[in-house]
Protein backbone atom coordinates (compact mmCIF):
# COMPACT_ATOMS: atom_id res chain seq x y z
CA UNK A 1 0.00 0.00 0.00
CA UNK A 2 1.10 3.62 -1.02
CA UNK A 3 0.83 5.72 2.74
CA UNK A 4 -0.29 9.46 1.25
CA UNK A 5 2.10 11.38 2.52
CA UNK A 6 0.29 13.92 3.91
CA UNK A 7 -1.91 11.86 5.90
CA UNK A 8 -1.65 12.60 9.78
CA UNK A 9 -0.71 9.71 10.90
CA UNK A 10 2.22 9.34 8.11
CA UNK A 11 5.13 7.86 10.10
CA UNK A 12 3.11 5.76 12.04
CA UNK A 13 1.40 3.94 8.70
CA UNK A 14 5.02 3.76 7.42
CA UNK A 15 6.12 1.49 10.67
CA UNK A 16 3.22 -0.81 9.84
CA UNK A 17 3.60 -1.44 6.22
CA UNK A 18 7.64 -2.32 7.08
CA UNK A 19 6.29 -4.39 10.00
CA UNK A 20 3.79 -5.61 7.19
CA UNK A 21 6.40 -6.80 5.09
CA UNK A 22 8.50 -8.29 7.47
CA UNK A 23 6.04 -10.70 9.04
CA UNK A 24 5.94 -12.00 5.40
CA UNK A 25 9.49 -12.21 4.98
CA UNK A 26 9.49 -13.84 8.22
CA UNK A 27 11.33 -11.63 10.19
CA UNK A 28 9.14 -10.46 12.80
CA UNK A 29 7.41 -13.12 14.99
CA UNK A 30 3.65 -12.75 14.19
CA UNK A 31 3.52 -11.94 18.13
CA UNK A 32 5.87 -9.28 16.88
CA UNK A 33 2.67 -7.35 15.79
CA UNK A 34 1.11 -7.14 18.90
CA UNK A 35 4.25 -6.07 20.58
CA UNK A 36 4.58 -2.85 17.77
CA UNK A 37 1.12 -2.30 18.52
CA UNK A 38 1.63 -2.24 22.37
CA UNK A 39 4.46 0.51 21.38
CA UNK A 40 2.48 2.48 19.33
CA UNK A 41 0.25 2.89 21.93
CA UNK A 42 2.40 4.18 24.62
CA UNK A 43 4.23 6.07 21.98
CA UNK A 44 1.07 8.08 21.28
CA UNK A 45 0.75 8.50 25.08
CA UNK A 46 4.45 9.97 25.05
CA UNK A 47 3.63 12.50 22.09
CA UNK A 48 5.18 10.19 19.49
CA UNK A 49 8.56 12.55 20.52
CA UNK A 50 11.88 11.97 22.16
CA UNK A 51 11.58 13.79 25.63
CA UNK A 52 14.02 15.64 27.58
CA UNK A 53 13.89 12.01 30.01
CA UNK A 54 14.78 9.51 27.13
CA UNK A 55 17.85 12.44 25.95
CA UNK A 56 19.08 11.75 29.54
CA UNK A 57 18.95 8.28 28.95
CA UNK A 58 20.34 8.29 25.84
CA UNK A 59 23.40 10.40 27.07
CA UNK A 60 24.08 8.03 30.30
CA UNK A 61 23.88 4.78 27.88
CA UNK A 62 26.71 6.71 25.23
CA UNK A 63 28.65 6.65 28.33
CA UNK A 64 28.09 3.33 29.67
CA UNK A 65 28.85 2.11 26.38
CA UNK A 66 32.13 4.28 25.32
CA UNK A 67 33.18 2.12 28.62
CA UNK A 68 32.25 -1.16 28.45
CA UNK A 69 34.52 -3.60 27.51
CA UNK A 70 32.31 -6.49 25.95
CA UNK A 71 29.51 -4.74 24.94
CA UNK A 72 26.41 -6.09 22.99
CA UNK A 73 23.01 -5.56 21.33
CA UNK A 74 20.56 -8.23 21.20
CA UNK A 75 18.57 -8.15 18.38
CA UNK A 76 15.02 -9.51 17.88
CA UNK A 77 12.36 -9.52 15.18
CA UNK A 78 10.84 -6.33 15.66
CA UNK A 79 14.18 -4.47 15.78
CA UNK A 80 16.08 -6.39 13.03
CA UNK A 81 12.89 -4.91 11.28
CA UNK A 82 12.72 -1.73 11.97
CA UNK A 83 16.62 0.02 12.71
CA UNK A 84 18.74 -2.98 10.92
CA UNK A 85 21.08 0.24 9.39
CA UNK A 86 21.58 1.61 13.10
CA UNK A 87 22.05 -1.91 14.49
CA UNK A 88 25.27 -2.35 11.66
CA UNK A 89 26.32 1.32 12.54
CA UNK A 90 26.69 1.52 15.94
CA UNK A 91 28.12 -2.25 16.23
CA UNK A 92 31.10 -0.82 14.09
CA UNK A 93 31.31 2.95 16.23
CA UNK A 94 31.97 1.67 19.06
CA UNK A 95 32.71 -1.51 18.54
CA UNK A 96 29.45 -3.48 19.71
CA UNK A 97 28.82 -6.78 19.20
CA UNK A 98 25.45 -8.07 17.43
CA UNK A 99 24.06 -11.19 19.29
CA UNK A 100 20.27 -12.44 17.55
CA UNK A 101 18.30 -13.77 20.49
CA UNK A 102 14.65 -14.46 19.85
CA UNK A 103 12.39 -15.53 22.03
CA UNK A 104 10.27 -17.03 19.54
CA UNK A 105 13.23 -18.68 18.51
CA UNK A 106 13.62 -21.24 14.60
CA UNK A 107 17.12 -21.13 13.03
CA UNK A 108 15.22 -20.24 10.06
CA UNK A 109 14.26 -16.90 11.76
CA UNK A 110 17.72 -16.27 12.98
CA UNK A 111 19.09 -16.84 9.58
CA UNK A 112 16.51 -14.41 7.87
CA UNK A 113 17.27 -11.79 10.51
CA UNK A 114 21.12 -12.49 10.02
CA UNK A 115 20.92 -12.24 6.34
CA UNK A 116 19.15 -9.32 6.66
CA UNK A 117 21.63 -7.11 9.06
CA UNK A 118 24.26 -8.40 6.53
CA UNK A 119 22.55 -6.58 3.41
CA UNK A 120 23.06 -3.79 5.68
CA UNK A 121 26.33 -4.07 6.13
CA UNK A 122 26.64 -6.37 9.68
CA UNK A 123 29.47 -8.69 10.13
CA UNK A 124 30.18 -11.79 12.69
CA UNK A 125 26.76 -11.86 14.00
CA UNK A 126 26.79 -13.78 17.02
CA UNK A 127 23.68 -16.38 18.28
CA UNK A 128 22.77 -18.17 15.12
CA UNK A 129 22.23 -22.14 15.73
CA UNK A 130 25.41 -23.76 17.04
CA UNK A 131 26.91 -20.50 17.86
CA UNK A 132 24.36 -19.80 20.96
CA UNK A 133 26.76 -22.34 22.92
CA UNK A 134 25.76 -21.18 26.70
CA UNK A 135 22.63 -20.55 28.70
CA UNK A 136 21.85 -17.75 30.81
CA UNK A 137 20.83 -19.64 34.23
CA UNK A 138 17.38 -19.46 35.53
CA UNK A 139 15.76 -19.66 31.88
CA UNK A 140 14.32 -22.53 29.73
CA UNK A 141 16.86 -23.76 27.04
CA UNK A 142 15.33 -22.19 24.19
CA UNK A 143 15.23 -18.78 25.42
CA UNK A 144 18.27 -19.07 27.62
CA UNK A 145 20.29 -20.07 24.79
CA UNK A 146 23.36 -17.26 24.35
CA UNK A 147 26.44 -17.03 22.73
CA UNK A 148 29.40 -17.48 24.39
CA UNK A 149 31.57 -14.39 22.84
CA UNK A 150 28.67 -12.43 22.83
CA UNK A 151 25.78 -11.99 25.48
CA UNK A 152 27.20 -14.82 28.29
CA UNK A 153 30.44 -12.57 28.96
CA UNK A 154 29.48 -9.13 27.62
CA UNK A 155 29.60 -6.33 30.91
CA UNK A 156 27.01 -4.05 29.07
CA UNK A 157 24.37 -5.22 26.53
CA UNK A 158 21.61 -3.14 24.97
CA UNK A 159 17.79 -4.72 25.06
CA UNK A 160 15.50 -3.16 23.21
CA UNK A 161 11.72 -4.51 23.15
CA UNK A 162 12.99 -7.21 25.52
CA UNK A 163 11.01 -10.27 27.66
CA UNK A 164 10.88 -9.37 30.90
CA UNK A 165 12.24 -12.81 32.01
CA UNK A 166 15.15 -12.51 29.96
CA UNK A 167 16.08 -9.12 31.07
CA UNK A 168 15.96 -9.80 34.72
CA UNK A 169 17.80 -13.36 34.11
CA UNK A 170 20.51 -10.68 32.30
CA UNK A 171 20.46 -8.53 35.23
CA UNK A 172 20.88 -11.25 37.65
CA UNK A 173 24.27 -12.55 35.85
CA UNK A 174 25.60 -9.07 37.13
CA UNK A 175 25.15 -7.08 33.57
CA UNK A 176 24.40 -3.74 32.78
CA UNK A 177 21.31 -3.42 31.01
CA UNK A 178 20.29 -0.57 28.58
CA UNK A 179 16.69 -0.99 27.93
CA UNK A 180 14.42 0.58 24.92
CA UNK A 181 11.08 0.49 26.00
CA UNK A 182 8.43 2.32 25.19
CA UNK A 183 6.65 0.86 28.07
CA UNK A 184 8.05 1.98 31.33
CA UNK A 185 5.87 -0.01 33.68
CA UNK A 186 6.90 -2.89 31.64
CA UNK A 187 9.33 -5.79 33.94
CA UNK A 188 11.87 -4.69 31.32
CA UNK A 189 12.12 -1.31 31.87
CA UNK A 190 12.07 -1.07 35.43
CA UNK A 191 14.29 -4.10 36.03
CA UNK A 192 17.50 -2.16 33.68
CA UNK A 193 20.25 0.20 34.81
CA UNK A 194 19.24 2.55 32.28
CA UNK A 195 15.85 2.62 30.68
CA UNK A 196 15.42 4.71 26.94
CA UNK A 197 11.89 5.26 27.15
CA UNK A 198 11.32 6.26 23.48
CA UNK A 199 10.47 4.40 20.46
CA UNK A 200 13.71 2.37 18.90
CA UNK A 201 13.46 3.90 15.81
CA UNK A 202 14.18 7.50 17.26
CA UNK A 203 16.00 6.58 20.01
CA UNK A 204 18.73 4.63 18.09
CA UNK A 205 20.05 7.84 15.70
CA UNK A 206 20.79 9.60 18.81
CA UNK A 207 22.55 6.99 20.97
CA UNK A 208 24.80 6.84 17.62
CA UNK A 209 25.48 10.71 17.57
CA UNK A 210 25.78 10.94 21.55
CA UNK A 211 28.41 7.73 21.02
CA UNK A 212 29.71 10.22 18.12
CA UNK A 213 30.70 12.90 20.55
CA UNK A 214 31.83 10.89 23.44
CA UNK A 215 34.37 8.36 21.46
CA UNK A 216 37.74 9.54 21.88
CA UNK A 217 37.07 11.27 24.46
CA UNK A 218 37.96 10.68 28.34
CA UNK A 219 34.98 9.85 30.41
CA UNK A 220 35.02 10.33 33.72
CA UNK A 221 34.76 7.51 36.10
CA UNK A 222 31.53 8.18 37.83
CA UNK A 223 28.18 9.54 36.85
CA UNK A 224 25.08 9.72 38.27
CA UNK A 225 21.79 8.23 36.81
CA UNK A 226 18.56 8.06 38.84
CA UNK A 227 16.87 5.10 36.72
CA UNK A 228 13.65 4.93 38.54
CA UNK A 229 12.89 8.75 38.83
CA UNK A 230 13.61 9.24 34.79
CA UNK A 231 11.27 6.30 34.25
CA UNK A 232 8.84 8.66 36.90
CA UNK A 233 9.07 11.50 34.46
CA UNK A 234 8.39 9.88 31.88
CA UNK A 235 4.84 8.10 33.22
CA UNK A 236 4.41 12.03 34.25
CA UNK A 237 4.45 13.49 30.77
CA UNK A 238 2.16 10.31 29.50
CA UNK A 239 -0.08 11.35 32.52
CA UNK A 240 0.20 15.26 31.49
CA UNK A 241 -0.90 14.44 28.22
CA UNK A 242 -3.83 12.57 28.70
CA UNK A 243 -4.57 15.18 30.67
CA UNK A 244 -4.38 17.87 27.83
CA UNK A 245 -6.56 14.85 25.56
CA UNK A 246 -9.23 15.08 28.50
CA UNK A 247 -9.33 18.84 28.26
CA UNK A 248 -9.54 18.64 24.62
CA UNK A 249 -12.52 16.55 24.34
CA UNK A 250 -14.44 19.44 27.05
CA UNK A 251 -12.89 22.26 24.74
CA UNK A 252 -15.07 20.56 22.16
O1 LIG B 1 11.49 -11.63 17.59
P1 LIG B 1 11.27 -12.38 18.88
O2 LIG B 1 10.89 -13.81 18.63
O3 LIG B 1 12.46 -12.29 19.80
O4 LIG B 1 10.05 -11.69 19.66
C1 LIG B 1 10.15 -10.34 20.05
C2 LIG B 1 8.92 -9.82 20.84
C3 LIG B 1 8.98 -8.31 20.82
C4 LIG B 1 7.64 -10.31 20.17
C5 LIG B 1 8.98 -10.37 22.29
O5 LIG B 1 10.21 -10.02 22.87
C6 LIG B 1 7.82 -9.86 23.12
O6 LIG B 1 6.78 -10.49 23.22
O7 LIG B 1 8.04 -8.68 23.72
P2 LIG B 1 6.96 -7.94 24.70
O8 LIG B 1 6.96 -8.64 26.00
O9 LIG B 1 5.68 -7.71 23.98
O10 LIG B 1 7.68 -6.56 24.93
C7 LIG B 1 7.88 -5.65 23.91
C8 LIG B 1 7.97 -4.25 24.52
O11 LIG B 1 8.48 -3.37 23.54
C9 LIG B 1 6.61 -3.69 24.95
O12 LIG B 1 6.74 -3.10 26.23
C10 LIG B 1 6.29 -2.60 23.91
O13 LIG B 1 5.62 -1.50 24.47
C11 LIG B 1 7.70 -2.18 23.48
N1 LIG B 1 7.79 -1.69 22.10
C12 LIG B 1 7.08 -2.09 21.02
N2 LIG B 1 7.46 -1.42 19.92
C13 LIG B 1 8.46 -0.59 20.30
C14 LIG B 1 8.68 -0.76 21.70
N3 LIG B 1 9.61 -0.07 22.37
C15 LIG B 1 10.36 0.80 21.67
N4 LIG B 1 10.21 1.02 20.33
C16 LIG B 1 9.29 0.34 19.62
N5 LIG B 1 9.16 0.55 18.31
Amino acid sequence: MVVPKNHPRYESLLLREKVKDCLKEGIISEVGIAAHGRGEAFDYFLGERTTEQAETAIKASARLLCRAENPVISVNGNIACLVPEEIVKISKILPLKIEINLFYRTVERETKIKKRLEKFGGKNILGVGENANECIPGLDSLRGKVSREGIFTSDVIIVPLEDGDRALALKNMGKKIIAIDLNPLSRTSLCADITIVDNVVRAMPRLIEEIKKLKNKDIEEEFIFDNAENIKKSIEIMKNNLIRLQEKIDER
